[in-house]
């Protein structure tokens, strides 16, 4: 009887299964995988699950992350309220009763301490819609200079390198489709099989054909193990190896006269500069044998097309920018850029890291890459706002200077959209400190990150599965991210949340917007004329043709898939080398008697930056559940460090405890700690306050640290 009824209700249950297919892309990465989220429903559960998508960037690939995405946006931990903090403890109030706390904070802060004592911190992981409108936010409803965002400890060293080398940053000048055609790589400082996992089959299919790949990392990774010729550098040298490239390319005569006659501008000062440098000092100073240095310099000189990639391995140091540019000197010196299989490629990092950094998230910039001191951009901007030039705010400061500002009190308030500074910025400690100090501090997220579990007010905001609107990515592809699953209890999308702060200010005539697609007709307006300029791309357009490269300035035009074919974006048409000296303006820290070692941090494959969502994913916190540091066992013996044991690593910023994991991968001198774990784990308390000059990045990649074991 009772299995008759179980087949019954099996039948039962069966029969009123429905399915239901939510089209969206990955929330992580670059790469931006479309994919679709199918949920099945019974009357007793409902089942997820995530399938690729095909499309031109990832051809209908994901990874793991991509996989199991759906867990964490679908998880008990998701904010559905606005949250207050009382005594302590955080309570659930109303939209009404949280927009109401805004206006009359904000108006009170700015109204004893000036506009610019409020403050704004955008992120890459959001649309270009929002990023447009949290720029908007900062200078026209809050009128306040004191706005940055994540991407500063990301893109910045790569943008910097490419605006003042080329006169324009886009992070791949050439289209993703030539990757497999070029004849010789070099990968520098980036990890492409853990952190763009779809992108590899590009890079496999060079290989296939017979490029010559060379990687530039102080470990070996999975990315390395593409590679025919490995520089296994030592953390932080990475200009000074690109000055060896350079010297022997020049020597061996592999350079491009004729291009560098006719395209570029201060070869004669690199020339003179490497000329006067000793390529066995280069080889001690970065740890690379002379013999690879001369290989991977001839090889990529005598080949007749070449790509250059770099990431945060290169890019997130004290001289990130200087050193990116030096590898773009290389670049510029054999002619390999503006023609088929040659280029440059700064993988970006977030899934918008490339959009968000185009549209005014940035203390500097306004939309389309325009600059916020440049008159007739600002011009331009007032005209499209509808405000007077006047109004507009000048420029600001970057991410980690405005937390500096809230230490020194001349930051009263913040505006947190969709970042966890406690985590990722460097001197966590410090970090949490400064925002302790706020007057008043909203944060807009999914869950209670490290960082909103200090703030006054925490609003809910909706995740890749439920709000629509363009991402930008790696190629440089805008991409329109459809998404339409229902929203989270009273989450609100943040392009809303904007417009209803906005409103609540007495600002709601400039932020009437009603959809996502309303503001990108606003963003095209914006952009129009611009480096940047999306004005010929519409909705429509990026349903029809599954996405469209920048610059596009007219409906008629079908983007640009290669850049610099004919000239550079500098106003003489011309790239701009530099030389590039071997001691870097910022001194950067060695190991000493005191703190021995090197300690380098990054990514693995299973996490995502903070951890926030990944560590909220069961299937992926369950393949790397803890933090770990990656050390050599010659180095492990030395300092008495057992395989899988735990191990304190301290700086002179402050210590943490992680396990050790033992591996020949990493040089002897060198650990490596991944910075997706917080509070105890978290890597950020050894890292120094000190930024790249240039575009203020912090030096994540290098650090002087000492180890023991806990006992
Ligand atoms: N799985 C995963 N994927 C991600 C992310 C993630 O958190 N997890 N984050 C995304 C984001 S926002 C970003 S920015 C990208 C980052 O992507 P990557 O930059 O590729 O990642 P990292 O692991 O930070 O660093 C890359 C490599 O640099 C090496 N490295 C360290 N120090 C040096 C050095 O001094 N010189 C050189 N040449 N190499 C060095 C590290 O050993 C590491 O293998 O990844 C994106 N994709
Ligand atoms: N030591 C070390 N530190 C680093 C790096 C490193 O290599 N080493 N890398 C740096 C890099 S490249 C980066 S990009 C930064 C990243 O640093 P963060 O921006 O601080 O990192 P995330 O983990 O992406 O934080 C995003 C937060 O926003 C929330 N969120 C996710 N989606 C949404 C959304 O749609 N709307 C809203 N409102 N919230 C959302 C998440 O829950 C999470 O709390 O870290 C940097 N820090
Ligand atoms: S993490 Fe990156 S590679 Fe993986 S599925 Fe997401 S977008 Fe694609
Ligand atoms: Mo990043």
């Amino acid at each position: 009887m009772t299995e008759m009824l179980l087949r019954y209700f099996r039948k039962k249950q069966k029969e009123t299964q429905t399915e239901k297919i939510y089209d969206t892309q990955c929330p992580f990465c670059s790469m931006q995988c479309k994919m679709q989220l199918i949920e099945q429903s019974t009357v007793t559960r409902k089942r997820y699950q995530t399938i690729a998508k095909d499309n031109p960037t990832s051809e209908g690939r994901i990874c793991i992350k991509g996989l199991h995405a759906h867990q964490h946006a679908i998880h008990g931990d998701r904010i559905k309220h606005p949250l207050l903090k009382v005594n302590g403890e955080f309570q659930k109030i109303s939209w009404d009763e949280a927009l109401q706390l805004i206006k009359e904070k904000f108006t009170e802060i700015q109204s004893l301490h000036g506009n610019d004592a409020l403050s704004v911190y955008g992120s890459a992981t959001i649309t270009n819609e929002e990023a447009y409108l949290l720029g908007k936010f900062a200078r026209v409803a809050l009128k306040t200079r004191y706005i940055d965002y994540n991407g500063r400890l990301c893109m910045s060293s790569a943008a910097s390198a490419a605006t003042q080398t080329f006169g324009m940053d886009r992070g791949f000048t050439n289209s993703i489709q030539e990757i497999p055609q070029t004849r010789c790589m070099i990968l520098a400082g980036t990890n492409i099989a853990e952190c763009q996992p779809t992108i590899m089959p590009y890079f496999e299919r060079a290989k296939e054909n017979g490029c010559f790949i060379i990687a530039i990392d102080p470990r070996e990774t999975a990315t390395t193990k593409l590679a025919d010729l490995h520089l296994k550098v030592k953390p932080g040298m990475d200009a000074a190896l690109a000055n060896g490239i350079l010297k022997v390319i020049i020597e061996e005569e592999l350079i491009d006269q004729s291009f560098l006659e006719r395209r570029v501008d201060g070869f004669s000062e690199v020339n003179e500069y490497v000329a006067s440098l000793d390529l066995e000092e280069i080889a001690e100073l970065t740890g690379v044998p002379s013999e690879k240095i001369v290989k991977a310099a001839t090889v990529f000189g005598k080949e007749e097309s070449g790509m250059i990639f770099t990431a945060r391995g290169v890019e997130q140091q004290t001289d990130g920018s200087i050193a990116v540019r030096n590898f773009l000197n290389i670049l510029l010196a054999t002619g390999k850029i503006g023609k088929p299989f040659s280029g440059f490629g700064a993988v970006t990092g977030q899934g918008n890291g490339q959009g968000a950094r185009e549209h005014g998230q940035k203390s500097d910039q306004l939309p389309g890459y325009r600059s916020i001191e440049n008159q007739e951009h600002r011009r331009y901007i007032a005209d499209v706002w509808g405000i007077r030039e006047e109004d507009l705010p000048h420029k600001g400061v970057s991410a980690f200077e405005m937390i500096e500002k809230m230490d020194e009190g001349e930051i009263k308030g913040l505006f947190l959209m969709c970042s966890n500074p406690v985590v990722s910025n460097p001197s966590a400690a410090f970090v949490k400190q400064a925002i302790k100090k706020l007057d008043f501090f909203v944060a807009v997220d999914l869950f209670v990150s490290e960082t909103a579990r200090l703030a006054d007010l925490i609003l809910p905001a909706t995740s890749y599965l439920e709000t629509p609107g363009t991402m930008t990515n790696v190629e440089g592809r805008v991409t329109l991210r459809e998404a339409s699953f229902p929203l989270w209890g009273e989450a609100k999308h943040d392009w809303e949340i904007l417009c209803e702060v906005a409103k609540a200010l007495e600002k709601g005539e400039y932020f009437s917007f009603n959809s996502p697609e309303e503001i990108f007709e606003e963003i095209r307006e914006a952009t129009r004329g611009g480096l940047a300029d999306y004005s010929g791309i519409t909705y429509d357009r990026l349903r029809q043709e599954e996405g469209i490269l920048w610059p596009c300035p007219d409906e008629d035009h079908r983007g640009t898939t290669r850049l610099f074919e004919h000239q550079f974006a500098h106003l003489n048409g011309k790239a701009k080398m530099v030389a590039v000296s071997n001691k870097p303006e910022v001194e950067k820290e060695k190991p000493t008697e005191d703190f021995p070692l090197y300690l380098t941090t990054g990514r693995v494959m299973s996490h995502y930056l903070t951890g926030v969502q990944t560590r909220k994913s069961s299937t992926l916190a369950a393949r790397e559940f803890e933090s770990y540091m990656e050390i050599h066992p010659a180095t492990a013996e030395k300092y008495q460090i057992k395989d899988q044991t735990l191990v304190k690593i301290e700086s002179e910023r402050g210590s943490i405890v992680v396990r050790s994991k033992r591996s020949e991968a990493i040089r002897k001198d060198t650990v490596f700690v991944p910075f997706h774990w917080a509070d105890s784990q978290n890597v950020n308390q050894l890292i120094s306050k000190k930024l790249d000059p240039t575009c203020k990045m912090p030096g994540f990649k290098v650090s002087a640290v000492k180890i023991s074991p806990v006992e």
